[in-house]
């Protein structure tokens, strides 16, 4: 069973714009969370630990959860 995937992100980002670049035009089943709303960066905070984004949660299917923060590593694990 595939991951469950959320990218963490804010408009104002580079590094988020870098991902959602390279997810365009892709067909992930992914749900975007921007941190402009509270919950997701309390969200955020709580699970990962910190408040940088970009962050792709990864959720397996036995609910063993990862949060990815890197741009460059996020981009590595979905190609
Ligand atoms: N090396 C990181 C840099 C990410 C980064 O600097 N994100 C900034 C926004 S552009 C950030 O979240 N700063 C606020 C924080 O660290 O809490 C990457 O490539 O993803």
């Amino acid at each position: 069973m595939e991951p469950k995937l959320a990218l963490y992100y804010s408009k104002y980002c580079f590094f988020c714009q870098k991902v959602l670049m390279f997810l365009r035009g892709k067909d992930f089943d992914l749900e975007l969370r921007s941190t402009s709303d509270g919950t997701h960066a309390q969200a955020l905070m709580q699970g990962g630990g910190k408040t940088q984004v970009p962050c792709l949660r990864i959720e397996q299917a036995g609910g063993e959860v990862e949060w990815m923060y890197e741009s460059d590593d996020i981009i590595r694990y979905l190609s």
